[in-house]
């Protein structure tokens, strides 16, 4: 069985969680304690040197790191990856994306306004991650205008992916109002069967 090193407030945890749980893949989870330090020590370093989780850890005992790598991994034959060359390829070009033009700006923030004390040092840097991430959401706002979902013509895991920040971004407060099209889409990412909410924080086990 596979074991999902995670953090329930976590996204990029969220990812692998969120799939795991739609594709009915049995796993467990283990809340990892991040203010503690203990993904940055041993014997976390080991299954990530980069000392953070998500780490999916298989029943092989080998571990791999980096959320949208889980995701891929985990969608591997499944409707949630799709087979042909081209629409892979625009599956990973919205997941790479998403960890540099999204994730960076709006859970980075999110982050300092839900787990960090306020610190005004920081004031000029939020101003530019705040203008980035919403530039992010208007790109976002723009294709879903056009498309049901990111790639494929269908739900995948680049909906996923995305979905994980976008969907929490008000905690962070980016503002969801402007963006009607995204919210449709978060509106049916959640009629998924198998959905879970972030705040789910059990594993799967098949009944
Ligand atoms: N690019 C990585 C980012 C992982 C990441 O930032 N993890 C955070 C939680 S969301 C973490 O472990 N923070 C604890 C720390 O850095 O000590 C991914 O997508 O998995």
């Amino acid at each position: 069985m596979h074991t999902l090193y995670d953090s329930l407030n976590s996204g990029n945890g969220y990812k692998g969680r969120l799939a795991m749980h739609l594709l009915r893949i049995p796993f467990r989870r283990v809340q990892m304690d991040l203010r503690g330090g203990e993904s940055r020590r041993e014997p976390f370093l080991s299954k990530n040197p980069e000392g953070r989780i998500p780490v999916l850890e298989l029943g092989d005992g080998t571990c791999l790191f980096e959320s949208n790598a889980i995701l891929h991994y985990l969608a591997e034959g499944t409707p949630l990856l799709p087979d042909d060359r081209l629409l892979r390829a625009q599956v990973l070009q919205w997941m790479f994306w998403e960890q540099y033009s999204h994730e960076p700006n709006i859970a980075t923030v999110r982050h300092w306004l839900l787990d960090l004390p306020p610190d005004p040092s920081r004031d000029a840097l939020e101003q530019q991650k705040r203008k980035n991430g919403v530039r992010a959401l208007e790109i976002m706002d723009r294709h879903l205008g056009q498309h049901g979902w990111f790639a494929g013509g269908r739900f995948t895991i680049a909906d996923i992916a995305l979905f994980a920040y976008t969907h929490v971004a008000e905690e962070g407060r980016f503002m969801l109002a402007p963006h009607a099209h995204v919210r449709e889409w978060i509106g049916r990412v959640q009629q998924q069967p198998g959905f879970v909410p972030i705040t789910h924080g059990e594993g799967y086990t098949p009944r």
